[in-house]
């Protein structure tokens, strides 16, 4: 049977025939096209040729003048370009912007009182809702949460505000609420507390028994319930604004992806569970459940992500005694690997997860030293638990090579090393600060972990800390008070990060593992000076960085440049005065961290939930929030904070837990049988 030709043909060839035709046609196009545009050109040569010198040289004048305003408008509105991947950039980006991140907000700055103490407190910017071009809300989470959406953002206030006029601009009618400020229009019933929630009609899902029980609150019950409801605050702007992302943008109400793993969710779950929130842990855990995985073609940080991620998975495996969290431990630790395959085994900074590749930061192929040393304490436990001993090996690798390093200044490392020589790089500075800090605290831990075997460890870390002691310890001119400084190329600046403050609870650790008794002196010594970073600021917060004023004069201890003044709700300060208090029982440790929780309430809660890092810890009239929750203030500073006024020793016992350097607790390794 014949059928018609067109029928004949295959697919392929139709697709080709037509092909052709299309491309003769185009053919055609161009040229009618070309010579049109040809015709034209000729005829406007002509006419440019009519016309006198002076017509043409106005004509011209007038183009160079349109294009140099048009190169000017736009380098005004283009922006620098930061690589948003990089932490570091973010901060960096931080540093520089120092501004909200709309800059069309207004700041208006009223009169209120503190939150969690009542006073008077200082003027607070009222942040109006910029105009959005989003489609999609930012909101996340249930429902039945997603409710006054337009109230307006406070930091930290409870009175009643009139009709305020500024710039004659007449201002919504603000009621308080709770410590915030919000429309009155808007006001509803007040929200179930958490111990409400869980009695009301939605029983909480059952959490598996773990090693440690929920103890009912010992201690101060009022500070211990504050710090509980700042958890609680802080969850509920995470779960209303950035459920499932890395990070909460508190005052923009959206959120910000580093690694795109529910960064803040993960570092918070042990922190719930040691605070006895059954209710927000088993929605996390659901979400662990249905929603994580790490098999996304992304770059992480190795260092980051091994601290928050697996040590957040591990120790909240051990709490819970829950086998899910484990399993998603040993997919995340062999995933992160292959960043240890480089020519000197010492590991690179990223990798990713997905594809199983690994590489050094874009500019360099220098790893951080404090990364490369502080990820031992995890990859260890993941050994012993899966009982599979590559993770343990390749980061025993490190400990063991740069015990040997030529290159440590009585015991003081440089900050960075390089991926292929394996030799330290960057030489000449010696800081316990950013890049640097955790290598100390880790050769302690590790030591403590491995029930205090591991010789090298610990002769490293006493070596350190004698270093640390002859070439960093200095004290300030008018107080005396104790700091711990840096070394540029032999010259000593007295400048100390806020990261330091770690350093007085790992002296005390050690100092209660019978190191030195004079271990413990400096520790509260250092510690008297990281509360001075915090009570001789205008806010009671500490700056990201202190200069130290080492003349014998009546003017002030602490020197903040313009460009330290940030707050970024970090740890070390809590986590060292909860060692303290834990070694000493000096009831002034607890006094001293109830009024840092004071003052984060005061300046850095946000009404709407969550807190935010601010700008200037200088001036209490306008703090200037940065938007921007980190996620170790729920994984570490709000879970110090309740250790510090837990009266049950028992609570993780530090004979029993070590911390790792993002506050997970894992256990102390039974000792081997003689
Ligand atoms: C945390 O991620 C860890 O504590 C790390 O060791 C240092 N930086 C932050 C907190 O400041």
């Amino acid at each position: 049977m014949s059928r018609p030709k067109r029928r004949e043909q295959s697919a392929p060839q139709r697709v080709r025939i037509k092909d052709k035709t299309s491309r003769n046609k185009k053919k055609t196009k161009t040229a009618a096209i070309s010579k049109r545009h040809k015709t034209s050109t000729t005829c406007a040569t002509t006419k440019w040729k009519q016309l006198s010198r002076l017509q043409r040289s106005l004509i011209l004048f007038v183009l160079a003048l349109t294009l140099v305003l048009g190169l000017l408008s736009y380098s005004h509105i283009s922006k620098p370009r930061i690589d948003l991947s990089k932490k570091d950039d973010w901060l960096e980006m931080n540093d520089v912007g120092l501004k909200p991140a709309f800059p069309d907000v207004k700041i208006n700055p009223v009169v209120g009182p503190d939150s969690v103490t009542g006073m008077k407190g200082p003027k607070i910017p009222i942040f109006q809702r910029p105009p959005t071009n989003k489609k999609f809300p930012n909101k996340r989470g249930p429902p039945s949460l997603h409710k006054n959406e337009n109230i307006s953002i406070v930091v930290g206030r409870q009175e009643q505000v009139q009709d305020e006029e500024e710039n004659g601009e007449k201002q919504k009618k603000l009621v308080s609420w709770r410590g915030a400020m919000i429309e009155a229009d808007q006001v509803t019933e007040p929200p179930l507390s958490a111990n409400e929630k869980v009695a009301a009609a939605h029983p909480a899902p059952e959490i598996p028994a773990g090693t440690i029980p929920a103890t009912a609150l010992s201690g101060d019950v009022d500070r211990l319930e504050a710090v509980r409801d700042a958890f609680r605050h802080a969850w509920k702007g995470y779960k209303d604004y950035a459920w499932g992302h890395d990070e909460l943008k508190p005052i923009s109400k959206s959120f910000s992806e580093w690694f795109g793993l529910g960064l803040t969710l993960i570092d918070s779950l042990d922190t719930m569970w040691i605070m006895d929130l059954k209710e927000e842990f088993a929605e996390a855990k659901q979400w662990i459940e249905k929603e994580l995985s790490f098999n996304q073609n992304v770059d992480v940080n190795l260092f980051e992500t091994t601290i928050r991620i697996l040590g957040g998975l591990l120790s909240t495996y051990h709490l819970t005694g829950d086998q899910l969290f484990l399993n998603k431990a040993k997919d995340l630790g062999s995933r992160l690997m292959p960043a240890f395959k480089t020519p000197s085994k010492i590991p690179f900074s990223d990798v990713n997860i997905g594809k199983g590749t690994a590489h050094p930061p874009r500019w360099t192929s220098d790893s951080s030293m404090a990364e490369v040393t502080s990820i031992q304490l995890e990859f260890r436990e993941l050994s012993r638990l899966t009982q599979d001993p590559q993770y343990k090996e390749a980061v025993d690798e490190v400990m063991k090579q740069v015990h040997k390093l030529p290159g440590k200044h009585d015991g003081l490392i440089p900050m960075f090393i390089n991926t292929n020589s394996g030799q330290f790089s960057h030489r000449g500075i010696y800081t316990l600060g950013a890049r640097a800090d955790s290598y100390y605290e880790y050769l302690l831990k590790q030591w403590l972990q491995g029930g205090k075997t591991e010789d090298e460890l610990l002769e490293d870390y006493i070596e350190a800390i004698n270093g640390v002691k002859k070439h960093l310890v200095r004290q300030t001119g008018p107080r005396k008070l104790t700091f711990v400084g840096e070394l540029s190329h032999n010259r000593f600046s007295p400048k100390m990060d806020h990261l330091v403050c770690f350093l007085p609870g790992t002296l005390a650790l050690g100092a209660h593992n019978d190191l030195p008794g004079d271990h413990m002196d400096l520790a509260a010594q250092l510690m008297e000076t990281c509360h001075h970073m915090y009570t001789q600021m205008e806010t009671g917060l500490s700056p990201e960085i202190a200069h130290f004023n080492m003349h014998a004069t009546d003017s002030k201890d602490i020197i903040v440049k313009p460009a330290d003044r940030h707050n970024l709700l970090r740890p070390e300060t809590v986590e060292s005065l909860f060692y303290m208090y834990r070694f000493t029982k000096d009831p002034k440790y607890r006094d001293w961290g109830w009024q840092i929780l004071k003052s984060f309430n005061k300046y850095t809660k946000v009404s709407d939930g969550g807190y935010t890092s601010i700008n200037n810890v200088r001036d209490p009239e306008n703090p200037e929030p940065r938007d921007k929750m980190e996620s170790f203030f729920l994984g570490e500073t709000l879970k110090y904070f309740y250790l510090l006024f837990s009266d049950d020793m028992e609570l993780l016992s530090l004979d029993k837990y070590i911390f790792n350097t993002e506050a997970h607790p894992l256990p102390i390794w039974p000792s081997p049988p003689k």
